[in-house]
C-alpha cells in the first residue's frame, strides 16, 4: 500500500472546526504524534509519502477529503469548508504518477471523510462538507469501473467515517447515534461502546486496524470480535477534529 501524507502544518490551530469545542493546540506535539502515525503506518507495510507543510493551509495534514481513491482513478474533491479547497493541488501532484486524475466540480461539495468504499459500493454521507450535487458527480465518474454509490444521511458529526468504518471484510464499525445502522444491514456491525462517542474512525490496514489510543472500551468490543488492532496517540489531532483516515490516502501502487 501507498499512503499519502502531509507534515502538520504550523498553523494547525486555525482549523476548521464543526462539533469540537476549540481548545489550545500543542503545534509540536501535533507533528510528533503524527511522526507516530506515520511510523505505524509503515510498521503495517505502507509505503508512507510525506508531503511538505502548508502554512497557508492549517487543515492541510487531514488529506484524506481531497482525493478519493479507487482501483481505476483518483478523484479530485471540492471539500466542502471554503478555506479547504484549494489544499489537493500537491496531493493532486503526487497521486498523478499513480492514476488518472477526475474532479468533483461545482456546485458540488465532497470530503473524502464522507467515502467509504466496500469493494464496490460506495457509501457517501450527506453532511455539511458533502451535498448531493458532489454525491451525483461522484455516482457518475465511478459509474463506469463497476461501483455503485449509496448516499447515507449523517447527524451531529463531521463526516460519514466519523459514524462507520470498515473493520473486517463484510464488518463494520458504528456509531448508531450519528448514522442509521440499517444503511449497513448488510454487514456485521460492531457498535462503538457508548461512552466512547467518537471512537468509529478506525483505518484498517490488511487485517490491522489502527485506532486511537483513547478508546480502550470499543478496542476491547474489536478484538472480541476477533480483529487485531494497534493503537495510536492522536490527541493533538483530535483537537483539531481529526482522526485517524483523514491523515493518509491509502491505496494499492500495483493497481493503477
Ligand atoms: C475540518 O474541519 O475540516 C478539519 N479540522 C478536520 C478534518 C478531518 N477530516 C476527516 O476526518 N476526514
Amino acid at each position: 500500500m501507498i499512503a499519502i501524507t502531509r507534515e502538520v502544518s504550523p498553523t494547525l490551530a486555525a482549523c476548521q472546526l464543526t462539533h469540537v469545542e476549540r481548545a489550545p493546540i500543542d503545534v509540536a506535539r501535533a507533528g510528533a504524534q503524527h511522526d507516530d502515525y506515520r511510523a505505524a503506518l509503515a510498521s503495517l507495510g505502507c509505503r508512507v509519502v510525506t508531503l511538505a507543510a502548508e502554512p497557508d493551509f492549517p487543515d492541510a495534514v487531514f488529506v484524506e477529503d481531497v482525493a478519493v481513491v479507487v482501483d481505476e482513478v483518483a478523484v479530485m474533491t471540492r471539500p466542502g469548508a471554503p478555506s479547504r479547497r484549494a489544499e489537493g493541488a500537491r496531493v493532486a501532484d503526487a497521486l498523478s504518477p499513480f492514476r488518472p486524475l477526475l474532479h468533483i466540480d461545482a456546485p458540488g461539495m465532497l470530503d473524502g471523510g464522507d467515502v467509504l468504499r466496500i469493494d464496490r459500493d460506495v457509501f457517501v454521507g450527506r453532511s455539511q462538507r458533502s451535498n448531493d450535487a458532489g454525491i451525483a458527480q461522484l455516482r457518475t465518474l465511478l459509474a463506469p469501473f463497476g461501483y455503485t454509490v449509496h448516499a447515507v444521511q449523517t447527524r451531529d458529526c463531521l463526516h460519514l467515517k466519523s459514524a462507520v468504518t470498515q473493520v473486517a471484510e463484510r464488518t463494520v464499525l458504528l456509531q448508531s447515534a450519528w448514522v442509521d445502522r440499517a444503511a449497513f444491514d448488510v454487514y456485521d456491525v460492531v457498535e462503538i461502546d457508548p461512552g466512547e462517542p467518537h471512537a468509529a474512525n478506525v483505518l484498517r490496514i490488511g487485517e490491522t486496524l489502527l485506532m486511537p489510543s483513547c478508546f480502550p472500551r470499543t478496542h476491547q468490543r474489536l478484538e472480541v470480535a476477533g480483529l487485531r488492532v494497534v493503537v495510536v496517540d492522536v490527541s493533538e489531532l483530535q483537537k483539531a477534529e481529526g482522526a485517524v483516515t483523514c491523515c493518509s490516502i491509502l491505496f494499492a501502487a500495483e493497481q493503477c
